[in-house]
């Protein structure tokens, strides 16, 4: 085969792609240039850092072995390069040791990781916050209290609903009438544990806080449950991270995260204003019956 001037350049353009790839991760982490804020949006969740640091530690991992394997790769191109050497391939047998060696070093590492991440994992999504632990004073008992959401989320072709579990006036919660009804505009109370029970009224989707590092998939059929602490006042976003019909991109909601006394004042807000829309439907309805 030719040795032309084109194989060069393929060459040339193949090693560009590891290279700029990882350009682009080590320009984006240093956030400067034109990715400057491409990198993770920040992270305003107490319990939050454990999924960032796990993040880190395998892309590190990863991006070692990937920028280890590519230069190995490029330099046995390098060395024997067939317009430097005539003699012709000898293929040999392979080798019993390498073989076993990149068999368990990866297993190794991937075990490694499943182990490294369970405590992570039992934190996001096993432990939901618990308010009394019950007479056997032990958390992960069965006669533990749990933490009553805040709110039920239900995802549907394509926005969230969002109902707010409200006493109401007699002090009762799960009397429907006393709920407050709201899409897309989730509202939360800054430094409190807060816990969202997530439903589906159709499809799977996915709850996404990105600033929350919370990012749970909603399965119809089932009762879930997120939680958080979010410790920065502000505006962020909730968006759909599943993909689910053809609205599936404007399927984002807005979540203000304020202080308890703004939070309070805005949940009355909303419920006055949620009274005083229903009452004119109501009455004009019994009017023309
Ligand atoms: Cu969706």
């Amino acid at each position: 085969m030719g040795y032309s001037r084109w194989n060069r350049w393929w060459s040339i353009l193949f090693l560009l792609v590891p290279v700029l790839g990882v350009a682009t991760f080590a320009v984006s982490m240093a956030e400067v240039g034109p990715f400057h804020r491409h990198w993770l949006p920040d992270n305003v969740n107490e319990f939050g850092g454990v999924i960032d640091d796990l993040y880190y530690f395998i892309l590190y991992l990863t991006g070692a072995i990937f920028v280890g394997t590519g230069l190995a790769q490029f330099w046995f191109m390098w060395k024997y390069d067939g317009g430097q050497h005539s003699e012709p391939v000898k293929y040999t047998h392979g080798s019993h040791t390498l073989e076993v060696v990149w068999s368990i070093l990866p297993a190794a590492t991937l075990l490694f990781i499943a182990i490294y991440q369970m405590n992570a994992w039992a934190d996001q999504k096993m432990r939901r916050p618990v308010i009394d632990v019950g007479s056997d004073q032990e958390e992960g008992t069965a006669d533990d209290v749990y933490q009553e959401p805040l709110a039920v989320v239900t995802g549907r072709q394509f926005e969230w609903r969002i109902r707010y579990v409200l006493p109401g006036e007699d002090g009762k919660t799960g009397t429907s009438d006393d709920d407050l009804h709201i899409v897309n505009d989730l509202h939360i109370p800054v430094n409190e544990k807060v816990v969202l029970q997530i439903e589906s009224q159709d499809v799977l989707h996915s709850f996404f806080l990105p600033n929350l590092r919370v990012k749970q998939d909603v399965v119809p059929g089932m009762k879930q449950f997120v939680w958080f602490q979010a410790n920065r006042t502000g505006v962020y976003d909730i968006v759909c991270a599943e993909l689910c019909g053809w609205g599936h991109y404007k399927m984002k909601g807005r979540l203000t995260v304020e202080s308890r006394s703004d939070f309070d004042r805005w949940v009355a807000e909303q419920y006055a204003l949620q009274q005083s829309t229903q009452l004119p439907m109501t009455t004009s309805m019994t009017e023309s019956e």
